[in-house]
């Protein structure tokens, strides 16, 4: 650019020209952000999620499960790292009375074959007799925090193994006949109100427990005595308190959080 040429009407056009284009642009994308908005929410909703949406999440779902490995382990850490008072979230489903004496956890070994199924009810004597294991791990919250947390319980696998569940020929689950194994397991607390699906891979997890301590002491009544869910390949949301009923069947069990748009398999 010469000395001529830049001249102060020169200057003054420029800037014009590019305050005018810079609004134009800036038009066009807000024009733009309203169109999708409004484009987003006319499109019909799937388990309470739009349905755009929820086409993320089941390919996020995809991906995170097949990276799925019963061998890849949540981190584990010492005593003295876990909260002393863990926090309490989320009561749907413990509103109601219950007396842990006489409470017993009904299993159904068949939930897609009613006539067939033969329900377990199994006694916390008899789920405290089973081999007893300790999980300290990083718990997390779809909500945003997450604290290391010390529980323990029975195995779910050896609690799988020794009633044998988990399969349709009622033998002891093995990983290696696929056919065999249902694809989910469900909980529901006793009321019902709220209730959770699993992959049968993640329930079976080594690190995964029915649950009736925490810190070495017996499960607190707000934390989901007298038996919860503890599955650390999992978020918070599946990790089910005070536990009724378990079930297992090849359809994907109603899930609490899902219908409320989250995503089915909540793994991490
Ligand atoms: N019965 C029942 N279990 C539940 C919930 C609930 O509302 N009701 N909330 C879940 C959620 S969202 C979280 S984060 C954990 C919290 O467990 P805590 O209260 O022991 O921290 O419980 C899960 N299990
Ligand atoms: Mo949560």
């Amino acid at each position: 650019m010469t000395e001529e040429n830049f001249s102060e009407e020169n200057f003054k056009k420029t800037v014009r020209r590019k305050t005018i284009r810079s609004i134009l642009w800036f038009i066009l994308f807000i024009g733009a952000l309203v169109f999708g908005w409004k484009w987003l929410n006319r499109q019909p909703m799937d388990a309470g999620a739009l349905k755009p949406l929820r086409t993320v999440l089941s390919a996020n779902e995809k991906l995170f499960s097949a990276f799925y490995s019963d061998s890849r382990l949540e981190p584990e850490y010492p005593i003295s790292s876990a909260v002393r008072y863990p926090k309490v979230n989320g009561n749907y489903g413990m509103k109601s009375a219950l007396d842990t004496a006489t409470w017993k956890l009904l299993v159904v070994r068949n939930a897609d074959v009613p006539a067939t199924a033969d329900t377990l009810v199994v006694s916390m004597d008899e789920i405290r007799s089973l081999p007893r294991t300790e999980v300290i791990f990083n718990f997390k919250c779809i909500e945003g925090w997450s604290q290391i947390t010390r529980w323990a319980g029975v195995k779910f696998s050896d609690f799988a193994e020794h009633y044998r569940l988990g399969t349709k020929s009622g033998n002891a689950p093995d990983k290696n006949k696929k056919d065999d194994l249902f694809k989910y397991a469900g909980l529901r607390t006793p009321d019902g109100l709220y209730y959770v699906g699993v992959d049968l891979a993640s329930i079976m997890h080594p690190q995964t427990i029915l649950c009736y301590e925490m810190n070495g002491k017996p499960l607190p009544m707000n934390q989901g005595a007298p038996l919860r869910l503890i599955i650390p390949v999992k978020y918070g949301v599946k990790h089910l308190k005070r536990i009724g009923t378990l079930f297992f069947s090849d359809a994907q069990p109603p899930d609490f959080w899902y219908e409320r748009g989250y995503d089915y398999y909540a793994g991490l």
